[in-house]
C-alpha cells in the first residue's frame, strides 16, 4: 500500500519527512479549498485576477482547439480559459487529469451542462499516470493545437529535479506549436510568504496536522495532535517556504498497521511540504532546460503571481 510504505520511509528517514500529496484526503481537500479563501493566501486570488482579465489574450497567443489540465480539481479558474476558447470557436475539447475521480466526475458534469460546445474527457490518476492515459486515449495529435494547463503554483510543490522531470514529460507529449500555461508564485517579502503559510486563524496549521490525523485514521497511528505544532519558514537561499510539524515533547508514537514505533525528540520536526517561489529568470531557466521557450508572462497588478506561457519549440 503506497501510503503505508511512504509513511514508513518518511518517518524512519533523517530528517523525517512526509510527502505533501497525502494532505489531500477528503478533509484535507476541504481545508485546502478553505485556505484559498484566506486573506493571507493571496495566490488563488492573484491567479484568478490574471485569468479573468487575460484569458482572451492568452488564447489568442496559442489558438488552441484543446485544453489539457493537470490537477484540474473543480476547474473554477479554468472556466475563464474555456469561455475565452468558446468565444473564439464554437467547439473546444477539455481533458482533465486529477487524482480524485469523484471531483472529476462532478466537475465534468457541471462543465458539460454549462457549456454545450465543450467536449469533456476525464482521467483519474496521478499526473504521470494521467498523462499516459491521455496519450493512450487521444494519441499524439499534431493537428489539434493544445494548450496544457498546470495552474495554482502546483509546480512549486516539486523539488527542482522533480519539476524538471515533470515539465520534460509534458514537453515530450507536446507537438510543435503547443504550449503550456504554468502558474508560479513569485519570490517576495518573507513576511508576506510566511503569513500565507501560517495564517492567523490556524487553517494551514490544521491542514498540516491533518496528515498526522490521516495516519491515525488510516494506519492506526496514535499521534496526539496537541503534542505537535505547525511551522512555516521561508528559506530565501533555496527560494522556498518549508512547512514542518514540530514535536513539542520527547515522545514515541506507535503506528499499528506498519507496525512501527516512531521516536521524536522535543523540537524535532517532520518536513511536510516545500513551496518553491520563482523569479522570471528561474522560470526561463526551468522552461529552457525542459525544452520549452518562455514566450510571455502575465502577472497580477500586485506582481505577486505569474502565469507563464511556455511554447513547445
Ligand atoms: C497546492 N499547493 C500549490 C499549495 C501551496 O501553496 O504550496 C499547498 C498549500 N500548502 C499550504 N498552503 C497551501
Amino acid at each position: 500500500m503506497p501510503f503505508a510504505d511512504d509513511v514508513r520511509a518518511g518517518l524512519t528517514a533523517r530528517p523525517k519527512t512526509l510527502p505533501p500529496k497525502y494532505f489531500y484526503d477528503e478533509l484535507g481537500s476541504a481545508l485546502f479549498e478553505a485556505i484559498c479563501l484566506l486573506p493571507e493566501y493571496y495566490l488563488t486570488r492573484a491567479e484568478t485576477e490574471i485569468l479573468s482579465t487575460r484569458a482572451d489574450e492568452i488564447l489568442a497567443h496559442v489558438e488552441p482547439r484543446r485544453l489539457v489540465e493537470l490537477g484540474s480539481g473543480t476547474a473554477v479558474k479554468t472556466r475563464y480559459l474555456i469561455e475565452a476558447g468558446l468565444r473564439r470557436n464554437r467547439t473546444l475539447d477539455y481533458s482533465a487529469i486529477d487524482i480524485s475521480a469523484t471531483v472529476l466526475e462532478s466537475t465534468a458534469k457541471a462543465l458539460q451542462a454549462q457549456y454545450p460546445g465543450l467536449t469533456v474527457r476525464s482521467f483519474a490518476g496521478e499526473y504521470y499516470e494521467g498523462m499516459r492515459m491521455l496519450q493512450a486515449a487521444q494519441g499524439p495529435s499534431p493537428d489539434v493545437r493544445t494548450l496544457a494547463l498546470f495552474l495554482g503554483s502546483n509546480i512549486g510543490n516539486f523539488d527542482p529535479p522533480e519539476a524538471l522531470r515533470f515539465l520534460s514529460a509534458i514537453r515530450r507529449v507536446c507537438a510543435p506549436g503547443d504550449a503550456l500555461l504554468l502558474g508560479t508564485d513569485l519570490k517576495k517579502d518573507r513576511a508576506v510568504l510566511e503569513a500565507a503559510y501560517d495564517d492567523s486563524i490556524g487553517l494551514t496549521a490544521a491542514f498540516d496536522l491533518n496528515i498526522l490525523a490521516r495516519i491515525n485514521r488510516e494506519l492506526g497511528g496514535a499521534f496526539d495532535l496537541r503534542k505537535f505544532r505547525h511551522r512555516a519558514t521561508y528559506d530565501e537561499r533555496a527560494g522556498r517556504v518549508e512547512m514542518h510539524l514540530e514535536s513539542l515533547v520527547d515522545q514515541v508514537v506507535p503506528i499499528r498497521a506498519l507496525p512501527l514505533d516512531v521516536a521524536f525528540a522535543a523540537g524535532e520536526t517532520i518536513h511536510t511540504e516545500s513551496s518553491y517561489k520563482f523569479s522570471r529568470d528561474d522560470v526561463r531557466r526551468l522552461a529552457s532546460d525542459a525544452g520549452f521557450t518562455l514566450e510571455h508572462v502575465w502577472t497580477d497588478a500586485g506582481e505577486r503571481f505569474a502565469c507563464n506561457l511556455l511554447r513547445c519549440a
